[in-house]
């Protein structure tokens, strides 16, 4: 065949002509696209406890959920990801909010597609979460599933703030542009079944009324996974080194009883015990992570940029980023976390591999300084 031959004025206009009828060239942009390795823009971030609990008390004063707003909520905002003008966002997946509720005030109901989960912080255990009416009492460490569409509020009936860590898929929604919110028509769901009933109902032994089925698959069946049970996990797991996860010590995840994955459907949770001066080796994974520290103080190396943490704080795990912990206290370290692997394990997209070298540990090349203007 005989080809045409262009001059480079012709070539240009090619070029040219082909932009303006919003069409592109792959043999320029295949790179781009196409990356050898995962592409992003998330940073490593840590926010201090002390700092967003100061902001959370001040909203204490300044309005009232249920009467000025939906709910009384600091939320932890990624500044590389704002720079791309995302609100919200803690990773490209994930968002992390810290909801303040005092004595006597309640969140009215209302349900949406973002999956939500909640982690407890500080309180007295008088407060509670319904789940379709389903009352959960929330106590320190405890992890209460909202799954998406769920009807939820939010009420407090004891005597101190109680503050808990909301995790949602609000990136992940708004990138797959799926987000539907709804208020419960009357304030709030009708609150039926006992207090913490699901929880009640199927720990230490499962059962069920003659003839009742649990149907498996998603939902979970249980709300309320408690700290008590998650501690006597991690008790039994840390006895013996055999157990030991060499890049995140010792480890649990939730799981959904009916069908052995996450608790969750797309929000994946995980509590790890660090014992003093453990040091895990480094790995990377293509799910992204939001930490916060239930107790214990060490640090995180994330990319060489070392994150000094303490009781309470929270930071972001970048995707595909090299990460390796130290608990270097004189007490056992728990970290809770909350990821995005349950959506890359369905979408095929879940990889990861090992830092190999220097003994699996990376060179700390900077220090991250945490903000601090209240
Ligand atoms: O408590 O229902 O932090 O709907 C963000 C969105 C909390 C909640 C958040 C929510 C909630």
């Amino acid at each position: 065949m005989n080809k045409q031959v262009f001059s480079e004025a012709e070539v240009k206009q090619y070029y040219e002509n082909m932009k303006n009828d919003s069409i592109g060239p792959l043999w320029h942009d295949l790179g781009h696209m196409v990356t050898k390795e995962p592409v992003h823009d998330v940073e490593p971030y840590l926010w201090k406890w002390k700092t967003i609990r100061d902001y959370a008390m001040t909203a204490g004063d300044l309005l009232e959920p249920g009467k000025d707003a939906e709910r009384r909520v600091v939320y932890l905002q990624n500044p590389s990801l704002l720079k791309r003008g995302l609100v919200g966002y803690g990773t490209h997946t994930l968002y992390a909010g810290i909801q303040l509720l005092l004595p006597g005030e309640m969140a009215p109901s209302h349900h949406h597609s973002q999956t939500a989960i909640r982690f407890i912080i500080e309180g007295d255990g008088g407060a509670y979460t319904a789940v379709n009416g389903e009352r959960s009492y929330m106590k320190r460490g405890d992890m209460i599933l909202t799954p998406a569409w769920t009807w939820h509020e939010h009420k407090h009936e004891g005597t101190e703030p109680m503050f808990w860590m909301d995790g949602l898929d609000v990136g992940l929604v708004r990138t797959l542009a799926a987000s539907f919110f709804e208020p419960y028509e009357g304030g709030f769901y009708p609150e039926e079944p006992p207090e913490n009933y699901s929880t009640k109902k199927l720990t230490g032994g499962a059962f069920a009324a003659k003839g009742e089925t649990v149907k498996p698959g998603y939902p979970s069946p249980i709300f309320n996974y408690t700290w008590e049970r998650a501690q006597y996990e991690l008790e039994q797991l840390s006895k013996s080194t055999d157990n030991e996860d060499p890049f995140d010590g010792y480890a649990i995840e939730y799981i959904n009883p009916t069908t052995g994955g996450p608790a969750d459907s797309r929000i994946g949770t995980m509590m790890q015990k660090l014992l003093p001066g453990q040091h895990t080796k480094s790995h990377r994974h293509v799910h992204s992570c939001i930490y916060h520290v239930l107790e214990g103080s060490g640090y995180t190396v994330i990319d060489g940029e070392k994150f000094e943490w303490e009781k309470g704080d929270f930071f972001i795990l970048p995707p595909y980023s090299w990460h390796e912990h130290v608990n270097e206290g004189q007490e056992d370290a728990h970290l809770f976390s909350i990821n995005d692997k349950p959506v890359m394990e369905k979408l095929e997209l879940e990889f990861g591999d090992e830092y190999k070298d220097n003994n699996g540990h990376q060179p700390i090349e900077k220090v991250f300084q945490p903000s601090d203007s209240m």
